[in-house]
């Protein structure tokens, strides 16, 4: 029986669009940019896909001399840190749940709360509740928190004006600003910290996904490792448009801190985000996330990071502009240390909104194997590790 040529072509145009919708549906996922973006997107395969396990070298395990107390114990001098506001109790209570129950019930490391107001006696009954650990309770100095004197207050307010336009998050926030200059250069200063030679930085509402076996702070020592991230990203170049040339000023009156094996190529590169580099005038702004960081504060306290973060706090950045401590201990690390001493703790599940760091790995619950991020689709081209295990490795 013949079909007459309007209804064939009806059911062709039916066909057609039934292959659209499926293909819609199932097609593979690109990033889509932005208006005049030139964004360089590649579809590297996740390494966090890739089976994962501890890392290499030396590594110590809990046992009863991890006990809480300080009778023979095998801790080293480290500690868990936070700098955190009594009104986020119950996001540093979140933080802390998953942090003992994925490593520090094994471990009994003590935590240090930092605060430039008095804690609350709610705020400390509750988080000490939650560990066998010592917990210690600080407030920061006020000549480490407030504005130096150098800062011009009229200058500061046309600054951060101009920043807001720019939408640079939290650039009218003055805490904002003392907040990122305390964590670049002031907090391992702190008199509570002076027998302390490691810490794990710790945000309120982070998560932790995945059970860690090892003594992580036994394990930077033993194996000479300096600062261990999980993640990596682009910042706001808006927020930093001087940090780089300030950089190269302090690298021409310094040559003498700058490491022979350092990261300058990984700090520099142009060609997977070119736009961010021209607005940050030859700085990458790609960074380990600092919200997560595991570090030895002598790095921080050497010569080259202290002539390094006066030449910075001299020039004003903290408050004209909104440099971050992220980009601040990104850049530092990757000219004035050994690129071979940061280490990526890809075991470590971690998620900071909107970001993850999410391992294929048994000891792993609760994220999706190889996730980066569980916001807007574009928010993957923030994601710049590649060019870090491009650049020094995955090690
Ligand atoms: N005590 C105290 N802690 C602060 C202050 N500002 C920020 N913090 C803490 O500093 C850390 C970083 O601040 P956040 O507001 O999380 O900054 P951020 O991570 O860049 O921003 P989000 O993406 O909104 O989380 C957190 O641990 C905060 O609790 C402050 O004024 N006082
Ligand atoms: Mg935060």
């Amino acid at each position: 029986m013949a079909i007459a040529r309007p209804v064939r072509a009806l059911g062709l145009a039916a066909v057609v669009m039934w292959c659209f919708f499926i293909w819609q549906l199932f097609k593979p996922t690109g990033y889509s940019l932005g208006p005049g973006d030139n964004t360089y997107i590649t579809r590297e395969r996740d390494p966090n896909l890739d089976p994962t396990g501890e890392p290499e070298g030396v590594l110590a395990y809990a046992s009863d001399e991890y006990a809480p107390g300080s009778a023979g114990t095998a801790r080293i001098d480290a500690t868990l840190l936070a700098l955190v506001r009594n009104e986020e109790l119950d996001g540093m209570l979140q933080s802390m749940r998953d942090l003992e129950r994925t490593w520090n019930h094994k471990f009994n490391y003590p935590w240090t709360f930092f605060n430039d107001v008095p804690f609350s006696a709610e705020f400390k009954e509750k988080t000490q509740a939650l560990t066998k650990a010592e917990c210690r309770y600080e407030l920061i100095p006020k000549e480490h928190w407030d504005m130096p004197s150098w800062i011009n207050d009229d200058l500061y307010k046309e600054s951060t004006k101009i920043l807001k336009e720019q939408k640079v998050q939290y650039a009218d926030m003055t805490s904002y600003h003392q907040m990122c200059r305390w964590n670049s250069g002031l907090f391992y200063k702190h008199p509570a910290l002076e027998n302390m030679r490691y810490y794990w930085r710790v945000e309120p509402n982070v998560h932790f996904f995945c059970d860690v076996d090892y003594d992580v702070f036994r394990y930077m020592n033993d194996n000479n490792k300096t600062y261990g991230f999980t993640i990596n990203l682009y910042d706001s170049p808006e927020s930093i448009p001087t940090l780089w040339p300030e950089t190269l000023k302090f690298v021409a009156d310094h040559p003498e801190h700058v490491h022979e094996n350092n990261a300058m190529d990984w700090l520099s590169d142009k060609t997977r985000r070119p736009s961010h580099n021209e607005k940050a005038n030859g700085y990458s702004t790609c960074h380990f996330w600092s919200n997560f960081e595991i570090a030895d504060m002598t790095f921080w306290r050497s010569k080259p990071y202290e002539d390094y973060f006066n030449h910075l706090d001299r020039a004003g950045g903290f408050f004209y502009e909104r440099w971050g401590d992220a980009p601040v201990h990104s850049i530092a690390l990757g000219l004035l240390e050994d690129k071979n001493r940061i280490h990526w703790f890809r075991d470590i599940g971690y998620q900071h909104i909107p970001f993850f760091n999410c391992p294929n790995s048994p000891k792993c619950s609760g994220c999706v194997t190889g996730r980066f991020t569980d916001g807007e689709n574009w928010l993957h081209r923030e994601d710049c590790r590649p060019n870090w295990f491009k650049y020094v490795g995955m090690g």
